[in-house]
This record gives C-alpha cells, structure tokens and sequence, in this order.
C-alpha cells in the first residue's frame, strides 16, 4: 500500500501533521504556518445551520417501483406503470435539536425525493395524515412553542399547551401525537403520509386531488413512554442505528405506497374543506389505490454529503403533479427553498445529493460555490435569437384551480362539516382501543400536568373535553389526584 503525503487543501505537502511551526522546540506559533491555521479554520467551519426542525433524523438510498396503473390520474413519468426510480429518503423528529434522542415522543418526518426522468420530485410528509395548524403564517410562533424559552433555553409544558389550546385546529395532530403514533419502535415501523393534498392532472390535462399513503411492510410498531424514556437514556441514536443495520444485514425496509384520489369537481363541495391539512379523507370515500413500492437498501457512505446536505422540498414538483389550495403547502413551497439557500447556499441544487439525473437547462449563473458552467457558447438571457432553452406551458405540465375574491387575510370558509375536533374524537374514540386510551390518558396527565399556569391547565381540560368529554373528564380527575398526592407530599 502506497501512503501518500499529507496536504494541504491546495494540494501541497506539508510538514507534520501533529507538530505545528514553532520558533525552536518551546517557543512561540509562526503565523504564517499555513497548514495549522488552515486545519483549524477548516475545523471551526465543519457545522452547517442546522434544519430549524426536523434537525436530529438519517436515512437511506432506495428504489421506487410503479407497481399499479394510475396513468389515467397523472402523466408524471415516476409513475407510470413499470417504472423504476432511485430515490433518497430521511426520517426526522420535528423538535430536537441534531443531538436530541430519536426516541422523544415527536411527530416523525418522512421524505422521499425521488430522482426522476423529468427532475426531482419531493414528497416531505410525516408520520401522521394531518398537520397542527392549517396556515403557514403560524408556523414559527408554533416551532416556537415547542422547542425552547427565550430566557432559560428549556422546553416548557405551558407554552406549548398555551399554543396548542388557543389553536384549536391543532387537537387531531395533537391526539396522534400523544397517542401511540408518537412513540414509533423504529423508522422501519412506522407509516408514512404525503399529509397535504396535491394535484394531479392527466395526459388529457384533467385534473384530480390526491393525498399519498405510504404503508410499512415491516407493520407498524410503537414503544410505551417509559421504554422510550429508558431508550433515550442508553441510546440516542437509536432511529438511526436500526436502520443503519438493517440495511447493512441487507433487510431490506419497504412500504406499499397508495394514493386517494379525489375528482378535482368533488373538491368544490365536498363536506368538509379537502384542502385542509388538518383533516384525513375518509377510506369509505376515497379508498387506498396501490401506486407501487418504495424500499431503502443502500446506507450513506458519507452521512454529511448525503443525509445532512440534502434539500427535500415540496416545491420540487413533476410535470402532471402540482399544489393545491392548501395555505400551508403554499407557505412550504416558499419556505423550504428559502432554508435551503441559507443553510446549504445559493447553489445546493448543484450539490451532488441534490442534483437531478434530469438535464439542467435554465439562464442562471454564478453565485457562492457554484461549480456547474454553462459552456461559453450558451447565452445566458432569454429571450434570445442563439437557440438556448426555452419554457415551454405544456412540458411544464402545471396544475391550476379556480380563484376569486379580492385579498384578505381570513381563515377559509366554512363548510358543513368542518370542525377542530370532530375527527381528532372520531380518532380517540373509534381507532384507539381500551389499551390505547389508557396511555393516551396516562400521556396527556403527565404532558398536562407540567403546566403551570392554572388558565392553560382549564384550557387543556377544555380543549380534552372538546375531543371527547368523557375524556375531559377523566383528566380533569387525574390532574386533581396529582395535585393532591403532591400537597400530601410536601406537608
Ligand atoms: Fe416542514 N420544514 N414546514 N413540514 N418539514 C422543514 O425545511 C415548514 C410541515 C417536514 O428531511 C424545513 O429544509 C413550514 C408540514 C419534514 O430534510 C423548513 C411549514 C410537514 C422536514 C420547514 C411546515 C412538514 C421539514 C427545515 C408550515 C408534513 C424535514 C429545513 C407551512 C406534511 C425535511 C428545511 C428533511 C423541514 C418549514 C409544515 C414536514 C424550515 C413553513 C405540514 C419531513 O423549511
């Protein structure tokens, strides 16, 4: 084995690797040892932003396979039927900071780009159907709520029901995520939702409303509260390293992915707003149709280059898929390309993760580490007369819906059955069994009991109550038991 010399970043050789240059043995540091100040600055610059959520997560190669027939729903060439697709995915929690333990009850992310024939497309959903809020302008004050106080740095029960109970919207996210959804046994074991609902238009330019369903073919499997509790304790990385070994022992992770579809007519009247990320489709309405597999079996081989750099977002759209009238999908096709040139740079679709196997073809230039050229022959503004790219509506394939009404800043109307708390109830009461309410009870006793402020506590029993009263109830009891078992004990 040859060992070649060290160098520096420039690519020349440089003295010692463990000595830096001194004026003899004990004396003082030269400035000008390039190498040493070189090491160090480097050292100090290894720390991209990290995501402001979804910041602790890993993930994997894969492969997508259409295995179903949905052509006559969308013309995007991922799925058309027998296509295969390389694709990447991540796994989040929401909340922690990189380090946090992956086993803190959270909502997980789950995203998927997928490296298609015409670009990349991004489903950046999360292991739940449903969202907190239902407009992106409350997003940071939500974020905000659940990760640290200004002043202490701690996270605080009060704050994040303060958010929670004044956004009502929020108690059908809330219900999954204090029940067992929020404490999954592994990525592996958990489903996967493209959450909000996109569009979908055909070859014969029709459109339709469709919401992804990704279901694991390991099952789905939850851990309680104290075996997560013990588990954050002994293993932080614990997400991280089941799915590392099991792609390492090649067993292989895979989920059936099936989508609603919804006549784009359908959507003008159905019951309840469709667009409203905070609301499932009813199965018995819209059932699942099967789409095709997506199985991860390749690990990084380099976890910053690949997993850290990579950019997932919903505005990375295919021709025959696009946005629907849902405020939060609006707000997140800002909002994710905006983090993504602050925390990776202006270029991060150059990166190698990032770069589509799709031609790049457009008039932009330079910018920070920019490393992709057009040649010098390539002109660089349109229109021009020298045969450069030119857009083209019907390649682009975009989707569109009906607007009216002047600007205003209202929530959207109402239909019959919209409601905060009608499905969050459906879901305690009809999915949960016996054992599930129970730790959900045991969960929101011992979340709720850590607020302080006695108007927050009444608003969360109001809020319980809302769902399902005897639920309410039973909480409003097992607070008063705590607070009277603590003033026995501090007497
Ligand atoms: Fe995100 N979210 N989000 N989010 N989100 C980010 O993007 C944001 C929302 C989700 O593995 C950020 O590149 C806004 C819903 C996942 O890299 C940021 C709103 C859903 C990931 C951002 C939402 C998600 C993110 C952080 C309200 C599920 C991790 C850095 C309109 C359907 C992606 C970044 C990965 C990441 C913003 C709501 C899922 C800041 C403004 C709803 C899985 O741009």
């Amino acid at each position: 084995m040859t060992i070649e010399p060290t160098t520096t970043q420039s690519g020349t050789p440089v003295a010692s690797d463990e000595h830096s240059l001194t004026v003899g043995p004990n004396g003082v540091t030269a400035l000008h040892d390039r190498y040493l100040v070189e090491k160090l600055a480097q050292f100090n610059r290894e720390r991209i932003p990290e995501r402001i959520v979804h910041a602790k997560g890993g993930g994997a190669h894969g492969q997508f396979v259409v295995t179903g027939d949905v052509s006559k729903y969308t013309r995007a060439a991922v799925f058309q039927p027998g296509t295969t697709t390389d694709t990447l995915q991540r796994f989040s929690s929401v909340a922690g900071e990189q380090g946090s333990p992956d086993t803190w009850r959270d909502v997980r992310g789950f995203s998927v780009k997928f490296y298609t024939s015409e670009g990349n497309y991004d489903i950046v959903g999360n292991n739940t159907p449903v969202f907190f809020i239902r407009d992106g302008i409350k997003f940071p004050d939500f974020i905000h709520s659940q990760k640290r106080l200004p002043g202490s740095g701690l996270r605080d029960a009060t704050m994040q029901w303060d958010f929670w109970t004044l956004s009502p919207e929020s108690a059908h996210q809330v219900t999954y995520l204090m029940g067992d959804r929020g404490l999954p046994v592994s990525w592996r074991t958990m489903p996967g939702f493209g959450s909000h609902t996109y569009q979908w238009i055909n070859a014969a330019g029709e459109r339709f409303w469709v919401k992804y369903h990704f279901t694991s073919n390991q099952g789905n499997a939850e851990m309680d509260g104290p075996e997560a509790e013990l588990i954050a304790g002994a293993d932080a990385d614990y997400y991280r390293r089941d799915l590392h070994d099991a792609i390492e022992e090649g067993n292989f992770p895979s989920w059936n992915v099936s989508v609603q579809v919804m006549p784009y007519e359908q959507g003008k009247t159905y019951r309840f707003n469709p667009f409203d990320v905070t609301k499932v489709w009813p199965h018995a309405d819209f059932p699942l149709i099967p789409v095709g597999t997506h199985t991860l079996n390749r690990n990084p081989e380099n976890f910053f280059a690949e997993i850290e750099q990579a950019a997932f977002s919903p505005a990375n759209m295919v021709p025959g898929i696009a946005a629907s009238p849902d405020k939060m999908l609006m707000a997140r096709i800002f909002s994710y390309p905006d983090a993504q040139r602050y925390r990776i740079g202006t270029n991060f679709n150059q990166i190698p993760i990032n770069a589509p196997q799709a031609p790049v073809n457009n008039y932009s230039q330079d910018g920070a580490a920019r490393h992709g050229f057009n040649p010098p022959s390539a002109p660089n503004y349109a229109p021009n007369s020298l045969g450069g790219p030119v857009a083209d509506a019907a390649a682009a394939g975009e989707g569109s819906w009906e607007n009216d009404g002047s600007l205003l800043n209202s929530a959207a109307t109402l239909r019959s059955e919209d409601s905060d708390f009608g499905q969050a109830g459906t879901l305690y009461r009809e999915v949960y069994d016996d054992a599930a309410k129970a730790r959900f009870l045991a969960t929101i006793t011992g979340a709720v009991s850590g607020v302080t402020r006695p108007e927050v506590t009444e608003r969360a029993i109001w809020y319980w109550t809302s769902v399902d009263a005897e639920l309410g109830a039973s909480l409003r009891s097992n607070l008063e038991a705590l607070a009277a078992a603590e003033l026995a004990s501090s007497k």
